[in-house]
């Protein structure tokens, strides 16, 4: 058993979304380790059907791990690199259905035909007039449709079947014993929640698992129905939260985000501002947006309600164009054509350590103290515990004032510009917690007891 590193909620992760095992491994080391980041969220990987489009991730032929991220060596080389360093693998588990059409062959060399996989036969699948003819996912008001009708064509595994769900456990326990302790369920709206629980229950109960739930309005099945045996993705965090950041004045609601607006209750809420998906279709923010999206960003980690994954991008326009060809580092980060590399912005990364210091000082009683705001309500404010202050100003002029923390008086960084304690931009708190600066258009200030010059 290799050594795993046990998932921390309270903390912050990301999703290095189609990087390579070999650049996972060395990102821990140089980045998400130091940086305090608690996991990454990895692509599927599992054998999955050729082409270049990223979505081929999507369409499993075999559970074993050949992906175009990498090879077994290169995986267990990844978990083990990155849990040594404290950072856990998040594995998104690609199990409600199989790969489409009518016949193929894998990139690790396996073929399949029609609904006949090495691990699975037609029988295994759902059906309706005869062993390879399915209906297709299209009423999201009725349950069984979406649950056991195929979903753009994927074949559906029949989930009510012990025989599957202990193939699918086999899967992810052998995950597990490779040092993988999380698990996103991908489509786990496409499986009947007790169903799914048939597999999870084969897992060792320190595993952390969220189920892909994506609420609409009438649709029949509802995030409620997982959250006895997992935590679930809230879509609706970022829809709720995006008009607040994008339109002038009203970041000062901010303040109350979470259950009172909504939201699932938040020890088993995964939050995001986008996904892969999301990113590609109706998010409200991505990268595309500039300053604006890092805003929503900063607030998302410095906040207490959730659980937050940082989307970690690469520059696309057409929708179905896969990962660059260049391996993602940090020359490539940010040069507009590879690798956007959200997580390497210093507002996101630094609040990251942040949020780590303000949780402890918290001891277990999440809060948000010192609440202010700005005359224009662009601009919010506020402490956590006594270990963390954050300003963050979404007007087009600077904001300067005289801030109420809860710090002890001192020298801090603002580490929204540097965390490097001989060299960054210091605040002074004074021995009544006070502090007078300027916030920065577009852009913030933020001290933590952990970074004092
Ligand atoms: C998910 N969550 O529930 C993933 O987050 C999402 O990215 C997946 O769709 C989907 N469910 C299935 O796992 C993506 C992509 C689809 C793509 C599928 C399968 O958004 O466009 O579908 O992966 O690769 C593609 C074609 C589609 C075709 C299908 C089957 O785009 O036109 O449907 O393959 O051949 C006939
Ligand atoms: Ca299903």
């Amino acid at each position: 058993l290799a050594t795993a590193a046990e998932i921390d909620t309270t903390g912050v992760f990301v999703h290095l979304f189609e990087w390579s095992h070999s650049d996972v491994a060395d990102e821990c080391e140089n980045w998400l380790g130091p940086k305090g980041f608690d996991a990454v969220q990895i692509s599927p990987p599992n054998e999955h059907i050729q082409g270049d489009q990223w979505w081929t991730r999507y369409q499993p032929v075999t559970y074993n791990i050949t992906s175009r991220s990498g090879d077994m060596t290169s995986f267990q080389d990844m978990v083990d690199r990155c849990a040594a360093v404290g950072v856990s693998i998040v594995a998104d588990a690609v199990v409600n259905h199989m790969a489409a059409g009518s016949s193929g062959t894998g990139v690790g060399g396996t073929s399949y035909s029609n609904r006949n996989f090495p691990d699975y036969e037609q029988n295994d699948f759902h059906h309706t007039t005869s062993l390879d003819v399915n209906c297709a996912v299209t009423d999201y008001t009725d349950q069984k449709n979406v649950q056991e009708c195929d979903l753009v064509g994927l074949p559906d595994l029949d989930t009510s079947s012990s025989k599957v769900q202990n193939r699918i456990a086999q899967y992810l326990n052998d995950l597990y014993d490779m040092g993988v302790t999380g698990f996103r369920i991908d489509a786990a709206k496409h499986q009947e929640a007790s169903q799914m629980n048939g597999y999870l229950k084969q897992l060792p109960s320190d595993a952390f698992v969220f189920g892909e739930v994506i609420e609409g309005g009438n649709e029949a099945v509802k995030p409620g129905m997982y959250e006895d045996y997992c935590s679930i993705t809230e879509f609706d965090w970022a829809q709720e939260v995006a008009p607040n950041v994008v339109d002038q004045g009203k970041m000062q609601y901010l303040n109350t985000v979470g259950e009172s607006w909504g939201l699932e209750s938040s020890d088993i809420s995964v939050i995001f501002t986008d996904n892969h998906d999301t990113q590609r279709g109706n998010a409200p923010l991505t990268y595309k947006d500039g300053d604006v999206y890092k805003l929503m960003n900063m607030f998302m980690v410095a906040h207490p309600y959730g659980y937050p994954k940082v989307m970690s991008s690469y520059y696309f326009t057409d929708h179905d164009a896969g990962p660059p060809g260049v391996s993602a580092n940090a020359n490539s980060c940010g040069d507009g054509s590879s690798w956007v590399c959200e997580h390497r912005w210093t507002e996101i990364a630094n609040l990251v350590n942040w949020r780590k210091e303000a949780v402890k000082a918290e001891n277990g009683k999440a809060s948000v103290n010192d609440w202010q705001v700005s005359s224009d309500g662009n601009g919010i404010a506020f402490s956590r515990g006594d270990a963390a202050f954050v300003a963050i100003n979404r007007s087009g002029g600077d904001w300067s004032d005289s801030f109420q923390t809860s710090l002890p008086a001192g020298t801090y960084c603002n580490v929204m510009q540097s965390d490097d304690t001989s060299s960054c931009d210091t605040v002074e708190v004074s021995s009544d917690g006070m502090a007078s600066f300027s916030v920065p258009s577009m852009g913030g200030v933020a001290m933590h007891i952990g970074a004092q010059a």
